[in-house]
């Protein structure tokens, strides 16, 4: 008995159609209102980042979990590309969830892949555009080239939607709802983990954490030989 009513309803509304379109605006205007109140709530977060010895610590992933993630999004396509025989960038964090393109734009051929737990794969020998691979583990993925042995590049999958790399003065920016969240970080070099700190947004804020690590010696790049590789 209770159904008739909402089956009723329509039939009800549907001759005054000016009055449908105006409810229908005004509800586009509430979500509007309160899309815009979400993006307001946001606050900006700045995470310094220094190195041992305080020097600024760039290629650093910064991460905020919330306790409950917000809906899953469509996550936009991310390239890492290999010019003059290395990876751009170095350092690239994404969203689980997210498909990677690595274009070559080397008139010579690449060999991209990866021995890492939350993602094994290799993209043999190609040149030019890449078929995608999708990341859909949290964790960091170590890339390499078959080819070039200096090549190198990381990639950080993330668990949140909420994740920023410090930039070369050691600093990531992040666009926080309100509400608490654990902070994380991870640089391909960090010798030792970061313990996760908690945080609470309400309001502007920074932090400054230290994350020591230890650089590898660098590999020798040789000089390009069009006849070789
Ligand atoms: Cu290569």
């Amino acid at each position: 008995m209770h159904l008739l009513p909402s089956l009723t309803a329509p039939a009800r509304a549907a001759p005054c159609a000016a009055a449908h379109v105006a409810r229908v605006a005004v509800r586009i205007a509430a979500l509007g209102a309160l899309l815009l109140a979400g993006a307001a709530a946001a606050d900006p977060l700045t995470v310094k980042i220094t190195n041992q010895a305080g020097a600024p610590l760039a290629n650093a992933v910064v991460m905020a979990i919330p306790p409950r993630l917000p809906p899953p999004r469509k996550p936009r396509p991310v390239a890492i590309e290999q010019k003059d025989r290395e990876f751009l960038p170095f350092v690239t964090v994404v969203e689980v969830g997210t498909s990677v393109t690595f274009p070559n734009r080397d008139p010579l051929l690449h060999h991209v892949y990866s021995f890492s737990p939350a993602k094994v794969f290799e993209i043999k020998l190609y040149n030019g555009d890449s078929r995608s691979v999708l990341f859909d583990k949290p964790g960091p993925v170590a890339l390499g080239c078959n080819i070039h042995d200096w090549m190198e590049a990381h990639i950080y999958v993330a668990p949140t939607p909420y994740f920023a790399r410090t930039d070369a003065q050691g600093q990531a920016r992040l666009n926080l709802p309100a509400g608490a969240y654990t902070l994380q970080t991870w640089h391909p070099y960090q010798n030792g983990v970061l313990p996760p700190t908690d945080l609470k947004m309400a309001g502007p804020q920074s932090q400054s954490l230290t994350l020591p690590v230890t650089v590898p010696p660098a590999k020798a790049k040789p000089p390009n030989d069009p006849n070789q590789y």
